[in-house]
């Protein structure tokens, strides 16, 4: 039996993070065996794609591979890792993944979605997230949240309206798929967070 292909969104500083383990658990405690992984990551090949991401080295990388590299570190994490697992009937946990690369590169880059989502079809084939929790909180939180935290990687470098632009994207889309996406607000307490996680996981595990 195919497993559960589970990912996690958010923008900055909405708390992706630190909800990873309360999901993992949580979904341990149903009785599932959980991979947990990460975009652009999740196999070594895929963790040094992430490097030149997300580093200062290139910082002035075209739009277009800076999309280019997002699904080629994909298209390895998707064959080396993530299809393996489902096909183990085990549950994949993904902090990230192609959503955000419609929110960044499609909403925050201004590159066009049919593009995406060609790249989409080609490296997925038909795979997609059975569901998708999307951590939301106002910009100017998150980036007071992931400012207090940790020096800014190459994306918190980006200007607010580029992050207001990724919100949207989100957002759009959250309620173009009402079947597969659930916006958590992320603004309140992290217990309160935690309450809406697990009443979405609830409603989800109880639908399979
Ligand atoms: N990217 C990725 C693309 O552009 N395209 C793609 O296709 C993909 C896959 C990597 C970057 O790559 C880009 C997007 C990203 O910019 P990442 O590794 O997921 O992304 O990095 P981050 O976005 O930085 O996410 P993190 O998971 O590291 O952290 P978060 O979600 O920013 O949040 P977290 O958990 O570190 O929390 C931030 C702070 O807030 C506090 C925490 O304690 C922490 O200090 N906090 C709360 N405080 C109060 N109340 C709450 N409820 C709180 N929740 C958390």
């Amino acid at each position: 039996m195919q497993g559960l292909f589970i990912t996690l969104e958010g923008s900055e500083g909405a708390g992706k993070s630190t909800n990873l383990a309360f999901i993992h658990d949580y979904l341990e405690q149903a009785g599932h065996t959980v991979v947990q992984t990460r975009e652009p990551g999740g196999t070594a090949l895929s963790e040094h794609i992430r490097a030149l991401l997300l580093g200062h080295e290139y910082d002035g990388m075209a739009s277009d591979t800076e999309l280019l590299l997002m699904f080629a570190a994909r298209a390895e994490h998707l064959a080396a890792k993530i299809k393996p697992a489902l096909a183990q009937g085990k549950t994949v946990l993904c902090d990230r993944f192609t959503d955000a690369t419609y929110a960044y590169q499609g909403y925050g880059r201004g590159i066009a979605l049919d593009r995406i989502a060609t790249l989409e079809d080609w490296v997925q084939g038909s795979l997609r997230p059975d569901l998708t929790l999307f951590l939301d909180l106002p910009v100017e939180l998150g980036m007071k949240r992931a400012g207090e935290r940790s020096a800014p990687d190459r994306f918190e470098k980006q200007q607010l309206d580029f992050f207001d632009q990724v919100r949207h994207g989100y957002l759009e889309r959250a309620g173009q798929q009402p079947q597969r996406y659930r916006v958590i607000d992320s603004s309140v307490s992290l217990e309160q967070v935690q309450a809406q996680i697990s009443t979405v996981l609830s409603d989800f595990l109880q639908s399979r």
